[in-house]
């Protein structure tokens, strides 16, 4: 059993996906055990992708990620990160498979509508980056 972080963006929030994201994810009998909506401020969103510090899209994607409010999901089930990040599709929307988010809604490779956690390691990291255990339902 996995448990993975999803986010819908503030691109996803501002354009009303969050239920198109949550429905897709109920479809796929995917559990939802955690939900937080909150608006991060710079400093919040620098260190929640700390782990790109040095691409030279940093600075503009931490402002994308403070520009309004976001959705944050804690996801569990069998091998639940690749099969969220297969639902998600590529960073690009213009490169994801048909049928993935990011594909159907994502307007560039920046404003993608959707983040999820890409292995265990960074899932652990993320869900306790926002979560406290009390908050995660079981
Ligand atoms: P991922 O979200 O598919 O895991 P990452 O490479 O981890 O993609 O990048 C994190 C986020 O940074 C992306 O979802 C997207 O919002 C943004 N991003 C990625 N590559 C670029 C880029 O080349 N230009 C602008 N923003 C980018
Ligand atoms: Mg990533």
């Amino acid at each position: 059993m996995e448990q993975t972080l999803a986010i819908v963006k503030p691109d996803g929030v501002a354009r009303g996906l969050m239920g198109e994201v949550l429905r897709r994810i109920e479809k796929e009998n995917i559990k939802i055990v955690a939900v937080k909506m909150i608006r991060l401020d710079r400093f919040k969103a620098e260190g929640f992708y700390y782990v790109h510090r040095q691409r030279p899209f940093f600075s503009q994607l931490v402002g994308y990620m403070a520009s309004g409010p976001v959705l944050l999901l804690v996801l569990e089930g069998l091998n639940v990160i690749e099969r969220w990040r297969r639902m998600m599709g590529s960073t690009d929307p213009s490169k994801a498979e048909p049928g993935t988010i990011r594909a159907d809604f994502g307007s560039s490779i920046e404003s993608n509508v959707v983040h999820g956690s890409d292995s265990r390691d960074s899932a652990i990291y993320e869900i306790n980056y926002f979560f406290t255990g009390t908050e995660i339902t079981r």
